[in-house]
């Protein structure tokens, strides 16, 4: 019961603003930096926490949130932004549909989405705050608990991703069975789109009522699509949600930076950087200044160190971040990893990376 005497409103003063300015392109003392999955199982103290504890359980718990949250940028590493614990997948549990972590296997579905009719087995109209009220709930307890130290990224799943995991019923690698919807039920796998895409939009902004400074939406299947699909099935879907968070938040006279990062999908760059969002995530499978060109200085960038480049020695890394800062610049740009880290990198490495981006960066401020 802590969150009862968290409220969000006065939310104590920022402390650190190098991320925020980033994400509006605007000068900083040195380049901000952050780890997808910073939160996660390459830390002890994370194993040990998490132990014997059901992920989705953990997930619904606030302080469990809060805790898992803090224990990297607050007590480990000197990151520039926190990102609440939570995962994409609590918004296919939310329209009804059953999601449990197989260990070994990751997330499982007992019983995926199979033909355009199971449509009718979805919540048609979810009550957000009842069933996601409890990631709200851990978003202003963890921006109370963070004192200002950096800003609070909350997040989603894209529309597609959450579609293929919904019709997967997994992982895949080929995704076939949710690609089979687009191409045999391309009406049906729009409805579901938009049916998501509702869903994320008030979610978002609920994230944002509750606390959360900057918000992430995780495109992480864009790969599996080509162009031709990610102008139909992805693109609009991701527009539509920037443009109707960001209407809303102007209502309110809120100014929360969005970031989009759909994963190995280079092929809509020029179109992502011109989708409402201030910062486009990069994987490493792009060179930060064809990245840089080809977004035209119209948004701010993020990435996207090799994740693997971690098992480098440190001296190595810190020549992978010097050359990585040297591409990007220093002023519109968020160091992150291409995507997130794996739970047997060395927890060292992490921490000079980090130091890396920070040292490397103020020098080339200097010059
Ligand atoms: O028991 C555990 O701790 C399992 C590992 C784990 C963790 C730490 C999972 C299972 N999810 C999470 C937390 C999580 N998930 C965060 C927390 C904040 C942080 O980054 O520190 C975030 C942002 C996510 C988002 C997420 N979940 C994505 C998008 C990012 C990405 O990796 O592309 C995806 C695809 C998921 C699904 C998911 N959850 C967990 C796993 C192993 C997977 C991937 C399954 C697969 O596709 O094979």
């Amino acid at each position: 019961m802590i969150f009862c005497f968290f409220s969000p409103k006065d939310f104590p003063k920022l402390k650190n603003d190098a991320f925020l300015r980033a994400c509006h392109g605007q000068e900083t003392n040195h380049v901000p930096v952050w780890c997808m999955r910073q939160a996660g199982r390459y830390l002890p103290e994370f194993r040990e926490f998490r132990a014997g504890k059901d992920f989705f359980e953990t997930c619904r718990s606030p302080a469990a949130c809060c805790e898992l949250t803090l224990q990297v940028p607050l007590r480990r590493f000197p990151f520039d932004a926190a990102i609440i614990f939570s995962d994409i997948l609590v918004i296919p549990q939310a329209m009804g549909m059953d999601v449990q972590m197989v260990a070994g296997k990751g997330p499982t579905f007992p019983e995926p989405l199979k033909e355009p009719e199971d449509l009718l087995l979805l919540q048609p109209k979810v009550d957000v705050n009842k069933e996601l009220g409890y990631v709200f709930k851990a978003i202003t307890l963890t921006r109370h608990k963070l004192d200002g130290k950096v800003p609070l990224i909350g997040f989603t799943g894209a529309p597609w991703t959450l579609m293929a995991y919904m019709i997967e019923g997994g992982g895949s690698t080929t995704h076939s069975k949710a690609k089979r919807w687009l191409y045999r039920h391309p009406e049906a796998s729009h409805k579901l789109l938009k049916m998501l895409t509702d869903v994320i939009v008030v979610y978002l902004l609920g994230q944002v009522a509750a606390g959360a400074q900057a918000l992430q939406v995780f495109e992480s299947h864009a790969g599996c699509l080509g162009p031709v699909e990610f102008q139909e099935f992805s693109l609009p879907y991701l527009r539509d949600i920037a443009r109707k968070v960001k209407d809303q938040l102007k209502e309110s006279g809120q100014d929360v930076p969005m970031i989009v990062f759909a994963k190995d999908g280079h092929y809509g760059l020029e179109d992502l950087s011109q989708s409402h969002y201030e910062v486009v995530g990069l994987d490493w499978t792009i060179d930060p200044r064809s990245a840089r060109e080809r977004t035209g200085g119209k948004v701010s960038l993020q990435g996207n160190m090799d994740p693997c480049a971690l098992y480098a020695p440190k001296e190595r890394i810190s020549e992978i971040v010097k050359k990585m800062l040297e591409g990007f610049g220093t002023r519109g740009y968020i160091a992150n990893l291409g995507h997130g880290l794996y739970p047997d990198m060395d927890p060292e490495n992490v921490g000079a990376f980090v130091e890396a981006v920070h040292t490397h960066s103020r020098h080339l401020n200097l010059k």
